[in-house]
């Protein structure tokens, strides 16, 4: 029959290519976890940005149905439905159901964002239960469905519109994906990212599946210039404006927007075609060398650098810069062991000379802006002058005395890293309860003694002159930043205990800051670890039942009955607990409850917003912070 001679053989050709996404969907969309249950939604709105920067389209909605199906609209210029020649098929059906299949056909879109291994809507279809799209366009609603991958129907019209636009509806498979429900607060964080990334271009998040919606609308008319100022929002600024450079060299697209503020660390975010590149490459080297000219250069030319001084550094210059670096390239070369960093050679020099322009013309223009910025650099070179010493002190003292460990540490007895556990506990009566309890074999114990310092705040000489920071230090075993080595950690797991009340929880993140600064691959490699004791215990005939949280304790108290027998004590802290019972709850491998600390590289850019706001000085970001994550409250300094 004429449908069979059709679809006969192409149809065979394409349902193979599906069913090998769905043999193998981790070579195509990362994982089957959470995270690519994510990048299916990230796979499906990429395109509707390409039709945003293709200038066809300025809003994009995207909806968490009640039943956990994604949908996602743009007003462009809809999918084409015309017969691709090639193909013999409307392009819309191209686009579902033929692997790699890109954004040029019909004319020649110009594709410029990728996905996550730049595959597309017809790996989401192939990997949803069924999809829907809906195209609007010149009055008419054509609509297909797909069920696994497969054509349910051919395409067909069916009615009269008034909108212009694609519709995409679909619900990711169950029998492939470990997790089926979207967290709305990741979907916020990475559509955020596309708007400020995308000037002008509204991003509209729906979450569908409570009493009420829940809507957040991300339109930001300055773009990355906007994203610098909601990284420093919870910052000072050093001066009001943020630096901006825009242009195109050949055929690479860059913008850059940059803001100093009262802080010591460098923080900057690079990304191409709207993807982030936490290892950088070509476009950051470019950016980076632009910044160490220009200043080194103006600060000469306006004798802000005596002659007898030397150069300024890059990180002199970058100290307190909060930064983002963004670039468009037609094709992205991706190099390293991750196939994370750039390698366009084009890139640095495009980066390079536009910064190195239109920077330099800036400094011109605003000679107030300048000085304070080549101010701070002066500044920061003698500090780091200063902390070299205080570092080839401790590195000294390191070789000479070759694993002095400090005094205070409760060493464990077994020397294979990979079984020793390391408990840094605030306090020194919690501290001996640690001692006695601890399985001595594997677990070390390392009291920690007052305030730890916060690092936010302070520079880099006097955080290494601290003695708490140099203990954990030496310890670890590791060493710091560049002389930062994982193969000398002495323990693979870190434990952070610390009382379960507001202060405990200040000194857990002031500990986690610490380590998120100096040793973040600690935090990246899952290293880190917070215990959690219990709240509660409850007595009941000389039996004990400990509970972590107010829910257990109810739940305790409904099963073993609620009436006099019943001695419930509130914990305040680890030092109400003797080792027994410290051991019993907290410390026992067999029974205890640790939280593993996480740090996802694609989010580090609000990684550090929530580090900034929970350390910062300003009140308010964190009053809204907290209000907006309330679930975390009790964990919470206010
Ligand atoms: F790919 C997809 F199906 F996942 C998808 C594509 C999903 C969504 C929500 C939107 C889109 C999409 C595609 N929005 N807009 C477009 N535009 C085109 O495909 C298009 C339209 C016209 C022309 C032309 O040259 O006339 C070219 C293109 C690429």
């Amino acid at each position: 029959m004429s449908q069979e001679q059709e679809y006969g053989a192409d149809q065979i050709q394409i349902l193979e290519g599906l069913e090998a996404v769905r043999k193998r969907p981790g070579m195509y969309i990362g994982s089957t976890s959470i995270k690519g249950l994510h990048h299916l939604v990230y796979e499906i709105v990429d395109n509707s940005v390409d039709e945003a920067l293709a200038g066809y389209c300025n809003e994009i909605n995207v909806f968490i149905n009640k039943d956990n199906s994604i949908t996602v609209t743009d007003n462009g210029r809809g999918i084409p439905v015309g017969i691709n020649h090639k193909a013999g098929l409307p392009a819309v059906e191209v686009v579902f159901t033929i692997l790699h299949a890109g954004g040029k056909f019909g004319g020649g879109g110009y594709k410029v964002s990728g996905g996550l291994h730049g595959v597309g809507a017809s790996v989401v279809n192939a990997l949803s239960e069924w999809l829907e799209v809906r195209i609007h366009q010149d009055g008419k609603e054509y609509l297909q469905r797909y069920e696994r991958g497969k054509v349910m129907f051919p395409l067909k019209e069916v009615g009269p519109t008034t909108l212009r636009g694609t519709h995409v509806t679909f619900l990711p498979d169950k029998e492939i994906f470990e997790e089926t429900v979207f967290e709305y607060a990741t979907l916020k964080q990475r559509l955020r990212e596309m708007a400020f990334l995308t000037k002008n271009l509204k991003i509209v998040l729906t979450d569908r599946r409570g009493e009420e919606d829940k809507t957040r609308v991300f339109h930001y008319e300055g773009g990355i210039k906007e994203y610098v100022e909601y990284l420093n929002k919870t910052k000072k600024p050093l001066y009001d404006n943020i630096i901006y450079c825009e242009g195109q060299k050949g055929n690479v697209y860059v913008e850059v927007a940059m803001q100093h503020n009262d802080a010591y660390n460098e923080n900057v975010y690079s990304f191409v075609n709207n993807i982030t590149t936490p290892e950088g490459g070509t476009h950051l080297t470019g950016y980076r060398n632009a910044i160490t000219k220009t200043f080194n250069d103006y600060a000469r030319n306006n004798k802000l650098l005596k002659d007898s001084e030397p150069n300024l550094t890059g990180d002199d210059i970058r100290e307190g810069l909060t930064a983002i670096v963004s670039i468009k390239i037609p094709e992205p070369q991706f190099e390293g062991q991750t196939k994370q960093k750039l390698g366009n050679s084009e890139a640095r020099g495009a980066v390079e000379s536009i910064v190195s322009e239109q920077l330099t013309y800036y400094l011109e223009q605003n000679p107030s802006v300048a000085r304070e910025i080549c101010d701070k650099a002066v500044l920061a070179q003698r500090a780091r002058e200063a902390a070299r010493k205080a570092r080839d002190l401790t590195r000294r003292k390191t070789a000479l005395e070759n694993m002095a460990l400090p005094g205070k540490l409760a060493d464990c007895s077994d020397k294979d890293p990979r079984n020793c556990e390391i408990y840094i506990v605030e306090g020194n009566s919690a501290g001996g309860s640690a001692k006695m309890a601890r399985s001595r074999a594997t677990q070390a114990i390392l009291p920690l003694r007052g305030k730890i310092l916060n690092v936010e705040k302070t520079r880099l000489d006097h955080i290494l002159g601290n003695e708490e920071i140099k203990t954990m230090i030496t310890a670890f075993g590791t060493g710091i930043h560049d002389d930062f080595d994982i193969s000398k950690l002495r323990y693979h797991k870190i434990i952070i205990m610390t009382d379960a009340d507001v202060d405990g929880a200040h000194i857990s993140t002031l500990l986690l800051t610490f380590l998120y600064r100096f040793m973040p691959e600690l935090i990246k490699e899952g290293h880190v670890y917070l215990a959690q004791p219990p709240l509660y215990r409850v007595e009941r005939n000389k039996k004990m039942y400990y509970a972590y949280s107010d829910d257990e304790l109810n739940n305790i108290l409904n099963e073993i009955g609620r009436d006099q027998n019943n001695k419930i004590q509130r914990y305040k802290g680890l030092g109400e607990m003797d080792a027994e019972q410290l051991w019993e709850t907290t410390m026992d491998p067999e029974k205890r409850i640790l939280l593993r600390v996480n740090m996802d590289e694609d989010n580090s850019s609000e990684l550090e917003v929530t580090f900034s706001t929970l350390m910062g000085d300003k009140v308010e970001p964190r009053r809204e912070f907290i209000e907006e994550n309330a679930k975390y409250v009790r964990y919470l300094d206010v």
